[in-house]
């Protein structure tokens, strides 16, 4: 056996098998690329589903952790830290909200965001405790908890999870007069993905954003835009609601926060909501530590001073370009916003022996559903590298 094979079967023994991974090892990783314990490199595609938007082990990132870890790492919230309000400030003022809630997880971003619609239901709107209603997008994907798993309508992340949170609501993505006409004077909030990652990088039609937006005000309802993963830099703008200029009442904030080195999320939203947590009714051991507000104040910092979001935007367009080129009739569409995208094969298609094929060819990406595979390099792929990653999509593609 080799050492892949010796590794994958030991953390097939010991580990739940809640992932199907691609049988591929990772022992070591700098930037875009990533090397397994043969010493095989390979073009990383997936970035950890966005998480590592700045690229692998960013010298910047790894020393911002590296001096902190020297100095202090973990306080708890029952005191200050010198280095949270430095990294509150920031985020504020790279999102452009007034205030910050600091978690660890995208899921842990999101249940906050859904206890401050919640509440604020009750202490602003008038909506009555209990019968609050939050609206989200049928596909969508928010994250694994009981609540978020109770909005989704994937069988496969929620079934035997009963009973369910109740209060949600669903209607399909990109419709907005499913919007209106389920509004009610119950609903405290819609909260959705400004792009549908997990449903094979799902695109709504130009200005869906901005009708949300004006519907949520018009009816005095949180716009709540799940940005974990589109955030960043990622779609080709600071968030994708930039590419409408839309501002949400929230934003659900992870990943790439914590530069692909440590699990950094937020929720941003200005004063208004945010003042209505008061002590005592949220928390999290690590929610605003010292190490995480390191990282995450050192990944801001390398996606304004590398220019990012117009890498994105620029890369992105070059890669829908070209991978529309390539000869492949099984391929049925190329879509995506920047440097999210998705290649959506015929129905029935079987994704994963093409996902085998690209491992061989030595790049790494992973299908969503069935037959859509998503590539989502780091932002920080120079254009070369991103020709000749196109290269060996194209060499595999045709051989389809
Ligand atoms: C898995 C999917 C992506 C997210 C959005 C919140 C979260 C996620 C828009 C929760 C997390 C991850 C979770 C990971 C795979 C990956 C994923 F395939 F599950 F759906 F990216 F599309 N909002 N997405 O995409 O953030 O708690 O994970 O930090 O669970 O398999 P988290």
């Amino acid at each position: 056996m080799t050492k892949s094979e010796q590794i994958i079967a030991k953390t097939e023994k010991f580990g739940a098998h809640n992932y199907h991974p691609l049988p591929v090892v990772i022992a070591k990783a700098e930037g875009i690329m990533v090397e397994d314990p043969e010493g095989n490199i390979y073009y990383d595609f997936l970035s950890a589903y966005s998480a590592v938007n700045q690229g692998h082990r960013h010298p910047k990132i790894i020393k911002a952790l590296k001096d902190q870890a020297d100095r202090v790492t973990l306080t708890s919230r029952a005191f200050h830290n010198d280095i949270l309000g430095d990294f509150l400030e920031q985020l504020c003022n790279y999102t452009g909200y007034e205030m910050a809630l600091p978690m660890n997880t995208g899921a842990e971003a999101v249940e906050t965001a859904m206890k401050l619609a919640r509440r604020w239901g009750v202490e602003v709107k008038g909506v009555e405790n209990g019968k609050q209603e939050i609206i989200f997008a049928k596909e969508n994907f928010h994250g694994r908890t009981i609540a978020i798993v109770s909005a989704s309508n994937d069988p496969e992340a929620r079934i035997n999870y009963g009973p369910y949170t109740e209060g949600i609501k669903l209607i399909p993505y990109n419709d907005t007069k499913a919007l209106e006409e389920t509004i009610t004077e119950n609903t405290v909030a819609f909260m959705f993905e400004p792009i549908q990652g997990e449903a094979g990088v799902n695109v709504p039609d130009a200005g869906y954003l901005k009708t949300v937006r004006e519907i949520c005000t018009k009816n005095n309802i949180m716009m709540i835009a799940d940005e974990v993963q589109t955030g960043f830099c990622r779609t080709g703008k600071k968030f994708a609601v930039n590419h409408e200029n839309v501002k949400p009442d929230a934003m659900t904030l992870g990943k790439a926060l914590g530069g692909g080195v440590f699990p950094v999320s937020a929720v941003v939203a200005d004063k208004k909501f945010m003042e209505l947590f008061t002590p005592g009714t949220h928390g999290s051991t690590f929610g605003g530590n010292p190490l995480a507000c390191a990282v995450a104040m050192a990944s801001l910092d390398v996606l304004d001073n590398e220019n990012l979001a117009d890498r994105s935007e620029k890369l992105g367009e070059i890669f829908r370009d070209e991978v529309r080129k390539i000869k492949c009739d099984k391929v049925v569409k190329v879509r995506g916003k920047g440097l999210l995208n998705a290649v959506l094969f015929e129905e029935g298609f079987e994704a994963w022996n093409t996902c085998l094929a690209l491992k061989e060819a030595g790049l790494l990406a992973k299908q969503t559903h069935g037959n859509i595979i998503r590539f989502a390099p780091p932002l920080t792929i120079k254009e070369d590298e991103l020709m000749k990653a196109i290269a060996i999509i194209k060499e595999v593609f045709e051989k389809i």
